[in-house]
């Protein structure tokens, strides 16, 4: 199979798959919610909802595209059977090879077959759902991508952050400080200028996953993705903003973010987000889009790609521990055999584990330390668990199994105290939600087989796999 170059292609695709469900008449509030939880709690196929009450036949909206590793490796050009940690194996090997495809600048494209200009616009023409119970509204972009372009170094960024609606022409946008999207934004309103930007809500799906994936500051994501799809990314020049907008998108958003008061700007949030908890809704902190104008589609297709309790997730696997596993080896950490995280967005997430072959005393230890503070794996770190590499890390009875058996308390848990935090870290008290940023521990657990006598370890209770394997053909067992 091609790599799918946009959304219909990819649902054709999942189609021949066997890969998605169809529904008609879901209701937009929760009911789109709940089916997309519960049908990826069973990594179960992609959803198409269509025909919502009140709109149009055929303003449709996908979700749980990504869900499973086969889904998601016709999408990043990896093997179609890798899974677990030979996932994230595959795709370091990929991204080695990785070389910027620039976009074609096209005039015109199928993105284009409607206008709605700025006295007609009204964004709940779009079918939006309210995904979660204590949802602060109904929120527009999830499997969104944000354009921008930053006015100091003239680089166009894409990054996915959620959006809510708040009038009929105006969402908020939450980008988080740090972000490139949010730098691009406050080096505009330094200058006293409102920000361009583009919003696009359903394009190709090697769009989404550049846009969500933290890529270096001087990697554009068009043509990241334009590397990973095969084929570079056609983009369009937005006639208001000037920002290159996929061509082939189904709808696209363009407007400004003006340089408003805090008082000026709306509550946003509650939102249900990826570590499995509510985050509180926020008055006067999330910048706030004004849409002058629209394109889209006929009949359009929104990506919805709402965060959910771990782990549920809207990727099959925590591809910032790809990330966190490179700069390990990077950072000289030898024989790091995989790293895997239970709860995760776009970063390892607050439990992640590394697996190592041992060779000498305190290689364990200089793995942990390394993780707890490398990029990759400090932002929204919390515990960091080095194991042996007999453990399959991206199972969680193993890793428990390795943690209670191998651990010697005493030696092997240290604590480390104000690190990097993420603003979704549910357990930080309220008095120290600094408004200049937040800090939060790390535990660091060495469940590694204590170096200093590991030939004297006890053995492992199981029969090799190998040896399982002949015994089962031997009596004909399958296995
Ligand atoms: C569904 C989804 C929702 C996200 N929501 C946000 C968000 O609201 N704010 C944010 O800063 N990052 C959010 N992210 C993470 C960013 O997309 C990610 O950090 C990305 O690398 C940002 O791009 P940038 O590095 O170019 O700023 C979200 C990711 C996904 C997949
Ligand atoms: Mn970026």
């Amino acid at each position: 199979m091609e790599p799918a170059k946009d959304m219909r292609t990819f649902l054709k695709h999942l189609e021949d798959m066997g890969e998605i469900n169809f529904f008609d008449g879901v209701d937009l509030h929760l009911e789109v919610g709940v089916l997309t939880e519960l049908m990826g709690e069973k990594e179960g196929p992609a959803l198409l909802f269509d025909a919502f009450d009140g709109y149009p036949k055929g303003y449709r909206i996908i979700t749980n595209a990504f869900r499973t590793c086969k889904r998601t490796a016709l999408v990043m050009g990896l093997p179609i059977d890798s899974r677990g940690v030979n996932f994230l194996q595959a795709w370091r090997e990929r991204y080695r090879t990785f070389k910027p495809l620039p976009v074609t600048q096209v005039e015109g494209g199928p993105v284009f077959e409607n206008q709605i200009n700025e006295s007609e616009i009204d964004l709940r023409k779009f079918p939006t759902p309210t995904w979660h119970e204590h949802d602060g509204g109904p929120y527009l972009g999830t499997g969104c991508c944000v354009i921008t372009k930053d006015p100091e170094s003239g680089k166009i960024n894409v990054g996915t952050y959620r959006i809510m609606i708040q009038e009929k022409n105006r969402a908020s946008i939450k980008m988080n400080l740090g972000k490139h999207g949010r730098l691009a934004l406050e080096n505009s309103h330094a200058r006293g200028k409102p920000l361009p930007v583009a919003v696009s809500l359903g394009q190709e799906p090697a769009l989404f996953i550049s846009s969500q994936m933290p890529v270096p500051p001087d990697v554009d994501e068009y043509e990241f993705a334009g590397w990973l799809q095969g084929s570079p990314v056609p983009v369009a020049r937005g006639a208001l903003t000037g920002l290159p907008i996929p061509a082939n998108g189904e709808v696209v958003l363009e407007g400004e973010i003006p340089p408003l008061k805090p008082e000026e700007l709306p509550k946003e949030g509650p939102f249900g987000e990826w570590p499995g908890y509510f985050t509180e809704a926020t008055v006067g902190e999330v910048p706030l889009m004004v849409v002058k104008r629209i394109y889209h589609r006929n009949n359009p297709i929104i990506l919805g790609a709402p965060p959910m309790k771990p782990p549920n997730s809207y990727l099959p696997a925590p591809l910032g521990a790809a990330a966190l596993w490179e700069q390990l080896e990077k950072a000289g950490v030898p024989d790091v055999k995989g790293v895997w995280g239970f709860v995760y967005g776009g970063q390892p997430g607050p439990f992640t584990v590394i697996s190592i072959r041992q060779r000498y005393a305190g290689h364990s230890k200089q793995a942990l330390l390394v993780a707890a503070g490398a990029r990759a794996g400090a932002w929204g770190g919390k515990f960091v668990v080095v194991v042996d590499d007999d453990i399959d890390i991206s199972n969680p009875f193993d890793v428990i199994w390795a943690i209670a058996t191998r651990c010697h308390v005493r030696e092997g848990i240290d604590l480390v105290k104000g690190v990097w935090a993420s603003v979704c870290e549910p357990a930080i008290p309220p008095e120290e939600r600094y408004p200049t940023g937040y800090t939060t521990d790390r535990v660091l657990i060495d469940a590694c087989r204590p170096y200093r006598w590991l030939d004297q370890f006890p053995k492992v209770n199981a029969f090799p796999q190998a040896f399982k394997q002949e015994v089962a053909t031997k009596w004909g067992v399958k296995v």
